[in-house]
C-alpha cells in the first residue's frame, strides 16, 4: 500500500484496484488463460465429466460463494462517491482538520439504505432511510452513520433487536416482505410509549421520499466537538438537500413499487451520469457543554430533536455526490460503516442508543464480512496507511516487513510510535463519571408525547391527512383489534383528533389507556406523563414541515412527453429546451416503442410506451400538441391507457401541461379546467404557459387541492 499524502488519493487508491475486461483474455483466479469455456472436461464427448476439471471446479466453487449474508437491517442500499466541502471553518469548536481548514475538500462515499426490507425488496417502502457517510480525511475514517428522521424509536440500544425482530417479517410464515404493516411491528410500537415522535416521522410522507436526494439527514444523537483547548460543545448534525424535502403519495409509493422497485437507485444513478449531481448544505446545532441542562428534554435522549427555533441550524458546508461506483458489491455492499469511526475533534455523548451502536456495528462486519480485515478492503481503506501490530486474518491483504509486531520493541526500532496529541494522536475527551451501576432509564427520558405533538401540530393540513392516512392503512392490517386499540389510546395522547379519526376507520373506539411506565422503577410513582409541566415549550416549528423546504427549481424532476404521430415538433422542442436546460430530464412515452414522426416529418425514438411505464414515474406531463397526436392517442386502442395516465397524475396532484389542440384529452379526463382555477394545470391559452407550467413542477405538488382534485367529477 502507498503512503497517500493527500485524500484525493483515496481516487487513486480505489482505481489501482480497478481491472476492466477490455481486450483481454480469459483466465483462471491464477492467471492461467482459459481455451474453452463452453464445456467442461469429459470422458468422450457424451461421458461423465472428470473431477480433474480444476477449471470448471474453480468456477463453480467460487459461484457458490457468490453470496454474503445481507445486512441485518439496512439491507437494501444505494451509494454514490462524492466530496464534503467545508465553506466555513468550525475551528473555534472541533479541532478536526476536515471541520477546521475552510475550502477543504474531502472525498466521501455515501449508502442510502431502506430498514426492514431484504437486499431486493421495494425502494418504496414506508420506511426510514439510512443515510450513512463514510469521510476519507487526512486524520483517518470519520463515519456519519445517519437516518433520514432527526429521532429514533427507541432510547437504548437494549431495545434495538426487539424492535427489528418486530418490524421484520413475522417468524413463522415470512410475511410481509418491507412493510411495518402488520401485527407485531404495531403490537410492539404500542407498547412502547417512547416510539411515538418516531412513529409521527414514520407516517408522515418523509417515509416515502421522491429522491435520495431530496431527503434530509440527521446524526439523530448529540455528539460531542472537542476543540484545541479541550472545551467540548453538544453538536447535532443535518444534512439539507438543495433542491428541497420531496415526497411521493403513498397510493404513488405502492403503484412505483410495481412498475419500477429500483426508482431511487435509478434515479441516484441517473441524475449522477447526467451530471445533476445531488447536493446537500450541511449545517450543525451547537451547544455549549454547560448548556447540556436547559432544555426541557435530555440531549441524551434520542427520541428528541432540538427545535432549529431554539438552536439554529448553521450552515457550513457542502456535499455533493458526484460519481457512481464502479461495481455494486465491491463498493455499495462491502461498505463497513461505523459510528465509532472518529477523528479527533469529535466524540460520542452518552446517550444510550449510541453507546450500544458502538458495540454492534464491528460485531455485524465480522459475520457480514467474515474477517477482522474488512478495513482492508478498497472501499473501507483510509487514505492513512495503516501502521499497528496487528496481524494475520482471514485475507490479510497488507504485507507488513519485518520480524516485529509487537509494542513495546527495541528490534524494530520501537516502531510504530503512540502519537502525541499534538501529533494528531487521539485522546477521548476527559469526562468526570461517577454513579450507581444501575439498570435503569433516567428519569430525564420520560416525556414521550410532547415532541410528537410538537411534529403533528407543525404539519400543514395536507400533511396531516397523509400522516393520518397511513396510520388508518397500516393499523388497518393489524389483524388483533387490542393491538388497534392500544394504537389508538397511544395516538390519543398525541391529538385527540387524529385518535378519533383513525379509530372510525380501523374500527375501535378510542379508550383512555393508562400506560404503566417501563422505563422506571415498578415502585417510581412520581412521574405522570400527562402532566402539564413536563410539555416542552415550542409547541410549532416550521422547519419540521416538508412544505417550509420547497426551493424554486426543477432540477432533477423528470416530466413525461406522451405524443404519437403528428404532435407538433416546434412547440415540443421549445418546451423540452426550456426544461432541459434547467436541468429537467425529458422523456418521451409513446403509443409503442415505435418510432414518432412529429408534424415536420422528424422521427422520435419514444423511450417509453403507455403500456411500460406509469405516471408515477413521472413529477409531470406534458400532452404534446397537435390535434392529429391527440387524435390518436384518443384512439379505442389507446384511449384508456392514456386517460389512465392522466388521471393518475390529476389524483396525485401533479402539474399536467395539455398542448394546443388536446382539448379533447382532457375533456375526457377527470381534469377540468373550468370549474376551479388550479395551479397545476397549464393549457396553451394560459399567459406564459411553459412558465406556469415550471412554476408548477417547482412547487412539487398542489397538495391542499388534493381533496379537491380527487373528488371526481
Ligand atoms: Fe444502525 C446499520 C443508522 C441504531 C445496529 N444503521 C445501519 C445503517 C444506518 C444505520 C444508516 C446502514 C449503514 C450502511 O449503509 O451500511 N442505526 C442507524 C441510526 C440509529 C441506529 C441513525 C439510531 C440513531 N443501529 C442502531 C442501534 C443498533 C444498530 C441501536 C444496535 C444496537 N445498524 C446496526 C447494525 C447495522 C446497522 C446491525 C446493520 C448493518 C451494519 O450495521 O453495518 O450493526
Amino acid at each position: 500500500m502507498n503512503d497517500p499524502k493527500s485524500t484525493n488519493e483515496k481516487l487513486d487508491q480505489l482505481e489501482s484496484h480497478k481491472t476492466a475486461n477490455e481486450e483481454t483474455k480469459l483466465t483462471t483466479n491464477q492467471g492461467l488463460k482459459i481455451s474453452n469455456n463452453q464445456d467442461s472436461l469429459k470422458a468422450g464427448d457424451r461421458g461423465p465429466t472428470l473431477l480433474e476439471d480444476f477449471i470448471l471446479r474453480e468456477k463453480i466453487t467460487h459461484f457458490d460463494h457468490e453470496r454474503i449474508p445481507e445486512r441485518i437491517v439496512h439491507a437494501r442500499g444505494s451509494g454514490a462517491h462524492g466530496v464534503f466541502k467545508l465553506n466555513k471553518s468550525l475551528s473555534p469548536y472541533t479541532k478536526a482538520k476536515f471541520l477546521s481548514e475552510v475550502g477543504k475538500e474531502t472525498p466521501v462515499f455515501v449508502r442510502f439504505s431502506t430498514v426492514a426490507g431484504s437486499k431486493g425488496s421495494t425502494d418504496l417502502a414506508r420506511d426510514v432511510r439510512g443515510f450513512a457517510i463514510k469521510f476519507y480525511t487526512d486524520e483517518g475514517n470519520y463515519d456519519l452513520v445517519a437516518n433520514n428522521m432527526p429521532v429514533f424509536f427507541i432510547q437504548d440500544a437494549m431495545k434495538f433487536p426487539d424492535l427489528v425482530h418486530a418490524v421484520k417479517p413475522e417468524p413463522d410464515n415470512e410475511i410481509p416482505q418491507a412493510a411495518s404493516a402488520h401485527d407485531t411491528f404495531w403490537d410492539f410500537i404500542s407498547l412502547m410509549p417512547e416510539s411515538m415522535h418516531m412513529i409521527m416521522w414514520l407516517m408522515s410522507d418523509r417515509a416515502i421520499p421522491r429522491s435520495f436526494s431530496r431527503m434530509e439527514g440527521f446524526g439523530v444523537h448529540s455528539f460531542k466537538f472537542i476543540n484545541e483547548e479541550g472545551k467540548s460543545h453538544f453538536v447535532k448534525f443535518h444534512f439539507k438537500p438543495k433542491l428541497g424535502v420531496h415526497s411521493v403519495a403513498w397510493d404513488e409509493a405502492q403503484r412505483i413499487s410495481g412498475v419500477d422497485p429500483d426508482f431511487h437507485k435509478r434515479d441516484l444513478w441517473e441524475s449522477i451520469e447526467k451530471g445533476n449531481f445531488p447536493e446537500w448544505d450541511f449545517g450543525v446545532q451547537l451547544i455549549p457543554e454547560e448548556d447540556e441542562d436547559k432544555f426541557d428534554f435530555d440531549l441524551l435522549d434520542p427520541t428528541k430533536i432540538v427545535p432549529e427555533e431554539e438552536v439554529p441550524v448553521e450552515i457550513v458546508g457542502t456535499l455533493t455526490l458526484n460519481r457512481n461506483p464502479d461495481n455494486f458489491f465491491a463498493e455499495t455492499e462491502q461498505v463497513a460503516f461505523h459510528p465509532g469511526h472518529l477523528v479527533p475533534g469529535i466524540d460520542f455523548s452518552n446517550d444510550p442508543l449510541l453507546q450500544g451502536r458502538l458495540f454492534s456495528y464491528t460485531d455485524t462486519q465480522l459475520s457480514r464480512l467474515g474477517s477482522p480485515n474488512f478495513h482492508e478492503i478498497p472501499i473501507n481503506r483510509s487514505v492513512n496507511t495503516v501502521h499497528n501490530n496487528q496481524r494475520d486474518g482471514h485475507m490479510r491483504q497488507q504485507i507488513v516487513k519485518g520480524k516485529v509486531s509487537y509494542e513495546p520493541n527495541s528490534i524494530g526500532g520501537g516502531c510504530p510510535f503512540q502519537a502525541m496529541m499534538s501529533e494528531g494522536g487521539f485522546t477521548s475527551h476527559e469526562e468526570r463519571v461517577s454513579g450507581t451501576k444501575i439498570r435503569q432509564r433516567s428519569e430525564s427520558f420520560v416525556d414521550h408525547y410532547s415532541q410528537a405533538k410538537l411534529f403533528y401540530n407543525s404539519q400543514s393540513a395536507p400533511e396531516k391527512i397523509h400522516l393520518q392516512n397511513a396510520l388508518i392503512f397500516e393499523l388497518s392490517k393489524v389483524t388483533i383489534p387490542e393491538i388497534r386499540k392500544r394504537m389508538v389510546g397511544q395516538l390519543n395522547f398525541i391529538d385527540k383528533n387524529l385518535a378519533e379519526k383513525v379509530a372510525a376507520k380501523v374500527g375501535v373506539e378510542v379508550t383512555e389507556l393508562e400506560f404503566p411506565n417501563q422505563s422506571l422503577p415498578a415502585d417510581s410513582t412520581h412521574v405522570d406523563l400527562q402532566s402539564e409541566e413536563r410539555e416542552a415549550h415550542t409547541t410549532f416549528s416550521g422547519a419540521l414541515s416538508m412544505r417550509n423546504t420547497v426551493k424554486n427549481t426543477i432540477e432533477g424532476r423528470k416530466i413525461g412527453f406522451i405524443m404519437a404521430d403528428g404532435a407538433d415538433e416546434t412547440a415540443l422542442n421549445d418546451l423540452k429546451t426550456k426544461l432541459e436546460s434547467e436541468n429537467a430530464a425529458v422523456e418521451i412515452i409513446a403509443p409503442s416503442l415505435a418510432p414518432v414522426k412529429t408534424d415536420a416529418g422528424t422521427s422520435l425514438t419514444p423511450k417509453h410506451s403507455l403500456s411500460s411505464t406509469a405516471s408515477v414515474c413521472f413529477d409531470a406531463l406534458f400532452i404534446a400538441a397537435g390535434e392529429k397526436s391527440a387524435n390518436e392517442l384518443l384512439n379505442p386502442e389507446n384511449k384508456q391507457l392514456v386517460l389512465h395516465f392522466i388521471n393518475e397524475a390529476y389524483k396525485h396532484c401533479k402539474a399536467i401541461y395539455f398542448g394546443e389542440g388536446t382539448e379533447p384529452l382532457y375533456l375526457n379526463s377527470n381534469v377540468s379546467l373550468k370549474n376551479h382555477i388550479d395551479p397545476a394545470i397549464v393549457n396553451s391559452e394560459d399567459e406564459s404557459p411553459s412558465d406556469k407550467f415550471i412554476n408548477a413542477i417547482a412547487n412539487h405538488r398542489v397538495w391542499d387541492l388534493e381533496l379537491e382534485r380527487n373528488a371526481i367529477k
